[in-house]
């Protein structure tokens, strides 16, 4: 990722300096990784964001940085020369070194990742975490993601909105909300854009939002956070089958994306992105809920996908599928029944083996349906008056989906955590750094 890159006080990143260079003055910054001593000579390897380099030291200019610490942080002058050390094509005999900060050591982690710390030492210390190049990776990857989907959902006419974090009625119903006072009123932190979303179709039709949102929820999983990123969409004028599509088609573009931009991520990770066939398999609720009984799990129509079954379902569905029409008691207030079959609901998950990445459909734009739905999961419809009265004003038929991005993550990167993937985790045992 070396861009082209000159700041007040550095001629170059790392990763842009090579070995034709030779006889070339550059000024280069970064992290002191490594230091030995050979006789009068003094190595130094310096690491900045775009990669690393082996810096030689004679004489005087070794004197000035006697006592130094690693991870401190330098800028030199110096002349890029041939080499001899194995490990480097290149380097750089420094004249001149400033030390603009020093690392206080005992340092609580150590970055290059030589001791293994674990993910909690890490968390805990994660700026300094971010030294080490697989997390660092972890971050670019991020990245890079969030870049192709922005693209993708730009090419298709998504335009993005941001809506509000705090909230005066929960948007996913009545469950797993942070409430707060807001001056002299309750408040709410937003579990999803879903209600803002939804109206926001009547008048810029395709709308998505890439955000934090938060969860309430008591798990202590590999897959659960207390605030998450969510990709949303909603398009007017669409049905769930469509916004499959543009699910699929977002997931296949991003990994390309990934396998074409992120090739030394993927080494440093030891990752290789494979793009899954397409189209994704679809299997419906029913056929699940058989797939299942015929393993001889006790469960039947109506009952909901417990995290057992699921990890069942993924032995067989080992990469991306669908499942789709749940029973509507099953899905949000918010879900449209199906036509041919008003216990079943245009609806969908989509799956990467056992892990939930999305879930989403068509909507109801019926005022009525939707007020009659919200009484029958006993939600009171004068919390969400705001949100009925906007259906009054041409509300067109629309669907969409959430998409959880940290979990997507865990799929690309072929881990099994999602702290690894947020840099600041929240979850119910973690409210700092
Ligand atoms: P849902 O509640 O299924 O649907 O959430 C959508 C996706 O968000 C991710 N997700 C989470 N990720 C990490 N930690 C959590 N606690 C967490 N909770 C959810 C999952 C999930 O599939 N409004 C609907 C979406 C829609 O219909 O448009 C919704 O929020 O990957």
């Amino acid at each position: 990722m070396a861009g082209r890159f000159v700041d007040f006080s550095r001629t170059h990143y790392l990763g842009n300096l090579d070995p034709s260079m030779e006889g070339k003055q550059v000024t280069v910054g970064g992290w002191v990784e490594d230091l030995r001593k050979m006789g009068k000579l003094t190595f130094l390897t310096l690491r900045d964001v775009t990669g690393i380099a082996q810096v030689i030291l004679a004489g005087d200019t070794a004197k000035s940085i006697e006592g130094i610490t690693r991870q401190s942080v330098i800028r030199l002058t110096g002349t890029i020369q041939k080499t001899k050390a194995r490990d480097f094509d290149f380097e750089i005999k420094s004249e001149n070194i400033d030390i603009l900060a020093n690392a206080v050591h005992p340092l609580p982690i150590d970055p290059i990742g030589r001791l293994e710390s674990d993910i909690d030492k890490r968390l805990n210390a994660r700026a300094l975490d971010l030294r080490n190049q697989k997390t660092a990776a972890i971050f670019k990857i991020r990245h890079h993601v969030l870049a192709s989907i922005r693209n993708t959902l730009s090419k298709k006419s998504f335009i993005e909105i941001n809506t509000p974090k705090i909230i005066g009625s929960a948007s996913e119903g009545g469950a797993n909300l942070f409430s707060f006072k807001y001056f002299d009123k309750q408040a709410y932190l937003a579990q999803s854009p879903q209600l803002y979303k939804e109206q926001l179709t009547m008048g810029l039709e395709r709308v998505f939002e890439i955000a934090s949102f938060y969860r309430a929820e008591k798990s202590h999983t590999g897959r659960h956070l207390s605030e998450f990123t969510s990709v949303d969409i909603e398009a007017a004028f669409m049905d769930y089958n469509d916004v499959m599509n543009i699910l699929e088609s977002l997931i296949l573009e991003t990994l390309q994306y990934v396998k074409e931009n992120c090739k030394d991520e993927e080494r440093i990770l030891e990752i290789k992105t494979a793009i899954p066939n397409s189209p994704f398999e679809k299997i419906t609720y029913k056929q699940a809920i058989e797939e299942l009984q015929n393993e001889g799990i006790e469960l039947k129509v109506g009952d909901d996908l417990q995290d057992a079954h699921l990890r069942s379902l993924g032995k067989k569905h080992t990469g991306f599928y669908f499942i789709t029409d749940w029973p509507i008691k099953l899905k949000p207030f918010y879900i449209q029944e199906k036509d041919d079959d008003s216990t079943l609901s245009e609806s969908f998950d989509l799956q990467h083996g056992f892990l939930e990445l999305s879930s989403g459909g068509t909507r109801l734009h019926n005022p009525e349906k939707l007020r009659s739905r919200l009484k029958e999961q006993d939600l009171d419809p004068n919390a969400f008056s705001d949100h009925l009265r906007s259906f009054e004003w041409g509300m067109p038929p629309h669907a969409g989906w959430g998409l959880g991005l940290e979990r997507l993550l865990t799929v690309i990167i072929k881990i099994d955590n999602v702290r690894e993937v947020i840099l600041y985790p929240r979850d119910p045992e973690r409210l700092s750094p």
